[in-house]
């Protein structure tokens, strides 16, 4: 029936999750990375295929790889720029050597997602993960202390930021600072701020027209060769839509991601359709945006914001917050009636419920998940989002 595939993140034994747990959640495909290799090297033929044989052992699939991280030295188009995309190729070879034919990543600068909070209360005592922005800017201006960050800033939301700072105890701060400083995802590193500051130092010179340069010169070499092997690239916007930290974001809205589509016109280059991402800006229309690049989709990450004041979020329940969840699902089902009656086989686009509260059992051991990555959260999401799939595609006749 050509439903959406139901993938579930895991990322590895390590974060609470066992394949088994997946396997039970209802979810059919395995959306995960080989997160021990460093960013940069090949992914070998040997390591992909035996982390596959534990997931097809498990009785699922590896649907989508998310993600095959991109070096820095591609996104500042550095001297080893070369070598790194020569790499990246010969990764996408062996991953569809492998069968897996669905590649996520990211262009952010420095950082990948980036929260405040990883717990906030919501009132029934579940947990949440939040985007504070005037937190963001007390770290910005008074701990990292960024040259041009008092020129970004409105004298109102400087002095919020002020006072926020000031009531902030020696815990809060370096909580706050954890967070706003973890590393990659499937790992629990964080950098220094020293770290931080060189890496953001990287990027002086290079604004948002450069960096959208360098993500067109990765993809005019990386697409057609992924195209050539059966592979689809699917580019994941940033989180939130906006700059930070002065760093440049060049995957935010519509038009960053027409200029995407348009330059490197060809099916392999495509788009993780990320509702919690791009519906974290208030300017982007998730139904508008979904119809305007559906065809381009080859990876659905499926969550819900609530805005608040001064552009902070958290994250809501799947069907509840800011997303018109119900609305766009009907526009994912067109979609797929679109793609069937044009003949096209992926029709059952991967899909998976993105992030989780922390609530029920899984509370007692809050830390053994990556942030959002609970069991229970997900499943909730997973079966809520299952269960409106079915309705859209009852109501269409599809
Ligand atoms: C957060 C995720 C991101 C995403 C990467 C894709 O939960 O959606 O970390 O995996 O940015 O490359």
């Amino acid at each position: 029936m050509d439903f959406l595939e139901k993938t579930f993140r895991w990322f590895g034994p390590d974060f609470g999750v066992t394949l088994n747990d997946v396997r039970q959640t209802g979810a059919t495909g395995v959306v995960t990375a080989l997160h021990k290799v460093p960013t940069g090297e090949v992914w070998s033929v040997d390591r992909v295929k035996s982390t596959k044989e534990k997931i097809v052992e498990a009785g699922l699939k590896w649907s989508v790889v998310e993600s095959v991280n991109v070096h820095e030295e591609i996104k500042t188009n550095g001297p080893e720029c070369q070598r790194y995309i020569d790499n990246y190729i010969d990764t996408l070879a062996n991953l569809a050597k492998n069968g897996i034919h669905t590649v996520c990543y990211n262009f952010m600068p420095v950082l990948d997602w980036t929260r405040t909070d990883l717990d906030y209360q919501l009132e029934d005592g579940r947990s949440a993960l939040r985007y504070d922005h005037i937190a963001y800017m007390a770290f910005d201006l008074f701990v990292l202390r960024r040259r041009d960050a008092e020129e970004e800033y409105s004298d109102e939301l400087k002095h919020k930021a002020k006072v926020y700072f000031e009531q902030l105890d020696e815990n809060g701060l370096s909580k706050l600072q954890n967070t706003l400083m973890a590393g990659l995802p499937g790992t629990r590193d964080v950098i220094s701020v020293d770290t931080f500051r060189e890496q953001l130092a990287r990027y002086a010179a290079i604004d948002a027209p450069q960096l959208r340069k360098n993500l067109i010169s990765f993809l005019k070499q990386v697409a057609p060769a992924a195209a050539d092997m059966g592979v689809n690239l699917c580019i994941h916007p940033d989180d939130p839509p906006r700059s930070i930290f002065g760093l440049p974001r060049v995957v935010k809205n519509s038009e960053d991601l027409h200029y995407l589509m348009s330059e490197v016109n060809i099916q392999s280059n495509g788009i993780t359709f990320c509702t919690g991402s791009l519906g974290a800006s208030k300017n982007n229309n998730l139904v508008d945006l979904f119809m305007e690049f559906g065809s381009r989709v080859h990876f659905l990450h499926l969550r819900s914001v609530q805005h608040q004041v001064d552009d902070s979020f958290y994250e809501a329940n799947h069907l509840e917050g800011s997303a018109p969840m119900a609305a766009l699902m009907h526009a994912i089902v067109k979609e797929q009636q679109r793609r069937l009656d044009s003949g096209r086989s992926d029709v059952a686009i991967p899909a998976r419920p993105d992030h989780g509260h922390l609530l029920l059992d899984d509370m007692n051991r809050p830390n053994s998940f990556y942030p959002g990555y609970s069991t229970i959260g997900r499943m909730k999401g997973l079966a809520e989002l299952s269960g409106l799939e079915l309705g859209v595609r009852y109501g269409l006749g599809f």
